[in-house]
């Protein structure tokens, strides 16, 4: 078995930015711009910003932290979006998810310029992605291509089982991978709340990509000898004895899952890590113009 570390390879790609970023000022030009809007207080959401803000400082990009309280109204902030969107230093914007229930999210997206969209959330990225042109991916499934990259899984030919159908994680990583590209050629399965025997699908993965936000869901049961498993999850489990009174637990019932795979993504370590590094390969992408031309 062996262990996909996220938090070395993000590490290792960190410093691969930090040296494109010294080409780029020494050759005259300005340090990639990454903006974050964060909205309200949400625990999780601030650690993230967080870590995208400490990771900008890690690898010499310039970053701008917008913080707002929960009640503020969807027209000012997409007063402040379209500030960002017309702010010509900044290259690259995010507006962190989960947004307060009085906004509308699919609005606030579509408000972002998919120039400036290193999410690649918007419909025109997303679109762009289905189609394999030029796009900003959205920063998971992206992480997820640079793990299988780096640590040389072959996805070709192989049965792909995605469970979870989110436009941010589910959907984009099983058109990726079925993409006519590489990594990609997979076979890959789609499931979801309504799939019938779950376990059936599972049990057939070479590759299992689980995505669906229920601590400890896959057991060693539904997965089959030498698999690759990769654990998307993040959940925040109750646990009085741990420092924070919580313990962060993947999807995946990691002890007993671990011994039956290839490979195996931890939580923490594993795939969050490489979200943040994937935001900071778009935001240069974004500084250099290489998917819009500037
Ligand atoms: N707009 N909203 C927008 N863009 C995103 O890309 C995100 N996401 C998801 C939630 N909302 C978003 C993130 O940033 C999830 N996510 C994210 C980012 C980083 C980490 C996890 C999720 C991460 O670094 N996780 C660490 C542990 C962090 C902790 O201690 O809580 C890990 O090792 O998994």
């Amino acid at each position: 078995m062996n262990i996909i570390d996220g938090k070395l390879l993000a590490k290792t790609i960190k410093e691969e930015i930090a040296l494109e970023v010294e080409k780029l000022v020494n050759g005259g030009n300005k340090k990639p711009h990454l903006a974050a809007v964060l909205v309200g207080d949400d625990p999780a959401s601030q650690s993230y910003v967080r870590s995208k803000v400490r990771s900008c400082e890690q690898v010499g990009f310039d970053s701008t932290l917008v913080r707002k309280e929960a009640d503020i109204t969807e027209s000012d902030l997409l007063e402040i979006i379209d500030k960002l969107n017309a702010d010509d230093a900044i290259d690259g914007f995010i507006v962190q998810l989960p947004l307060p229930k009085h906004i509308n999210e699919e609005k606030i997206t579509l408000a972002i310029d998919p120039k400036k969209d290193v999410d690649g959330f918007h419909p025109t990225n997303f679109g762009r992605m289905a189609q394999g042109l030029p796009c900003y991916l959205p920063a998971t499934p992206f992480g997820i291509l640079q793990m299988l990259k780096r640590y040389d899984i072959d996805v070709e030919g192989k049965e792909c089982v995605v469970l979870g159908r989110s436009n941010i994680v589910g959907s984009p990583i099983s058109i990726l991978l079925s993409r006519k590209a590489t990594p990609g050629n997979a076979t890959v399965v789609l499931c979801h709340s309504r799939t019938k025997d779950l376990a059936a699908h599972t049990k057939r993965a070479d590759i299992l990509i689980v995505a669906l936000g229920k601590p400890e869901f896959i057991t060693a049961d539904m997965v089959k000898e030498g698999a690759v498993v990769i654990d998307v999850g993040i959940n925040r489990v109750d646990d009085e004895t741990a420092k924070r009174g919580y313990r962060l637990r993947g999807d995946v019932k990691y002890d007993e899952v671990a011994p039956k795979c290839s490979y195996i993504t931890p939580v923490p370590g594993g795939v969050g890590p490489m979200t943040v590094t994937s935001l900071l390969m778009n935001t240069l992408k974004a500084c250099k113009g290489d998917v819009y031309r500037k």
